[in-house]
């Protein structure tokens, strides 16, 4: 049985999970309509990821003798500057979520809550592996610069390694 407090924290997971989930769906969206189809995969990918996050915890609440609070959406940002803009605020929000789940997992310590515990350390290896690829896109990005022809190998390499992943 869920305590109070880690029934709220795991709710306001859910909450940020829901987040993460529309704010890159806006972010596929716009790079759909920018021409950028690889990196548009990519991040329709990465919302349904997110969407999946929060099922999984939905579900882990619900189970556990709690009551899941499915959220409110806020409207996400609309327009990007630009590749990089997405990719930056990607990193920023992914080290915000995993700052996040550090803390419900310190949460569940103090609670000596310890199979929410046990429950918790598959999103804490999930924010590690999404971080690391952000950061590596990052880093392409930074090296491509400004050129054209590098920009347009990133997308298709980015619609490749989505293709790779959802044929697995
Ligand atoms: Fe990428 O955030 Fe979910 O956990």
């Amino acid at each position: 049985m869920l305590s109070k407090k880690i029934e709220s924290a795991l709710n306001g997971q859910i909450a940020i999970e829901a987040m993460s989930s529309q704010f890159y769906l806006a972010m596929a969206s716009w790079a759909e309509t920018e021409g950028l189809n690889g990196t548009a995969a990519f991040l329709y990918r990465h919302s349904d990821e997110e969407r999946m996050h929060m099922l999984k915890l939905i579900r882990f609440v619900n189970e556990r003798g709690g009551k899941a609070i499915v959220p409110a959406l806020k409207q996400p940002p609309r327009v990007f500057k630009d590749i990089n803009h997405i990719f930056n605020e990607l990193f920023k929000h992914e080290a915000h979520v995993t700052a996040e789940i550090n803390k419900v997992v310190d949460s569940c310590l103090k609670e000596k809550d310890y199979t929410t515990h046990n429950f918790m350390q598959w999103y804490v290896s999930e924010q590690i592996e999404e971080e690391t690829l952000a950061r590596t896109l990052l880093d392409k990005l930074a090296l491509i610069g400004s050129d054209k022809g590098g920009l347009y190998l990133f997308d298709r390499d980015l619609e490749n390694l989505t293709a790779s992943e959802n044929g697995r």
